[in-house]
């Protein structure tokens, strides 16, 4: 079995020092983390779907904690446009009287994600290639206007196009509106997505290693927030999801500050919109995993919030009860994986108290106004 490495190691009793945030036992947090945040101009939130919205003990937790909220699926088209001919606004609309009643803001998640999968499977009745491209666009932009219209300014920031490249070779990944648009289906959400949503603050989304593992997925991003500036494309940020943890190679923190130096000086604001920790540490000891998990959510955060231009900082969800993780990727040894702030009793975990540290190490900034 792997040993944990020395990096993690130190880096580990690190975030035990800031877990010392934390009364014995984990009682009661420091301060609430959107409240911390609040202070450095960061707005803080986290993801929700049916599981926190059906689950009581979440929606205490959910409206201390959060200033923001992200549908994690319900603005999905394979949610919203199952049917052909019939929208499904019941999760998503759900979801936005719920952030009405708490007195947060909503992100947008997503109007356009091109791999196959993630399209109803009556779409793909529209001809591959340049046979399908009109009709494509036609479907793509009538779906970002009836989305946007239906939130209206609910919606704050939109995630306007997520995740496509080919992580390895850099290059725009091929996938439904690639395969029948083109690369310029990019260009064309935007523009649509400013019209019909002309306050809301238009992201490009996208994994972002804090890695070299990807060189060439770094360089492709870059490339494309170049292009769509000297286009003069609408776009204002860039969406740095964050799930951090293996596969994601060894950590690199200069290549990772470099990457966040050449897109902040085009002009970009940041965010982090979907952050959790893959728990794969090669231990079952719960406290050893806590701290690894802990010691890299400090490592990443004390770089990326070093950055005045990251104005909002998004979970993909606060608990280990409703972490993706626990079907997607479970660990060989069987035991639950330990990804998010608190755990899966919503008591806090060293995790939380390293956002916490983060947060109150963090520059202070201009609050974003979206
Ligand atoms: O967590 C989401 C999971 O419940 C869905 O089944 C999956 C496919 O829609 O998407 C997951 O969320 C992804 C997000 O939409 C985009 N970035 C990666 C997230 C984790 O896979």
């Amino acid at each position: 079995m792997m040993s944990l490495s020395r990096r993690h190691v130190l880096m580990g009793s690190a975030a035990l020092a800031a877990a010392a945030l934390l009364p014995s036992g984990c009682g009661q947090p420091p301060g609430h983390l959107k409240d911390l945040a609040k202070r450095k101009g960061i707005l803080f939130g986290g993801a929700i779907g049916p599981e926190e919205l059906a689950d009581t003990a979440a929606h205490e937790l959910v409206s201390r904690e959060c200033g923001v909220i992200t549908p994690r699926n319900a603005l999905k088209w394979r949610t919203l446009r199952w049917d052909r001919s019939d929208w499904n606004f019941t999760e998503g609309d759900a979801i936005a009287r719920y952030a009405a009643a708490n007195n947060q803001k909503m992100r947008g998640h997503v109007l356009v994600w091109n791999p196959v999968e993630n399209m109803p499977d009556w779409a793909s009745d529209i001809p591959s290639g340049s046979a399908g491209r009109s009709q494509a666009i036609q479907l793509m932009e009538t779906h970002i206007e009836q989305v946007c219209a239906h939130y209206g300014d609910r919606i704050t920031s939109w995630d306007v196009v997520n995740e496509a490249f080919e992580p390895y070779s850099g290059d725009l990944a091929p996938g439904f509106f690639m395969d029948r648009i083109g690369p310029d289906y990019i260009e064309h959400a935007f523009r649509k997505a400013r019209e019909a949503a002309p306050h809301a603050q238009l992201v490009y989304n996208d994994y972002m290693r804090w890695s070299d593992k990807y060189p060439n997925h770094h360089k492709g991003v870059l490339k494309l927030l170049e292009n769509l500036r000297k286009k003069e494309v609408p776009i204002d940020a860039l969406g740095i999801q964050g799930h951090i943890g293996k596969y994601y190679g060894t950590e690199n923190d200069r290549h990772w500050r470099q990457f966040l130096d050449e897109v902040t000086a085009m002009g970009y604001d940041l965010l982090i919109t979907e952050f959790d920790v893959r728990d794969f540490a090669p231990t079952a000891d719960i406290s050893a995993r806590d701290a690894n998990v802990a010691a890299l959510t400090k490592g990443f955060l004390d770089i990326t919030l070093s950055y005045p231009e990251l104005k909002q900082f998004i979970c993909w969800g606060l608990s280990d009860r409703w972490s993706w993780f626990r079907q997607s990727e479970p660990r060989e040894d069987g035991q639950l994986q330990r990804t998010a702030p608190y755990d899966v009793d919503l008591k806090p975990k060293p995790m939380y108290a390293a956002i916490a540290a983060a947060l109150i190490t963090a520059p202070t900034r201009e609050p974003s106004t979206t």
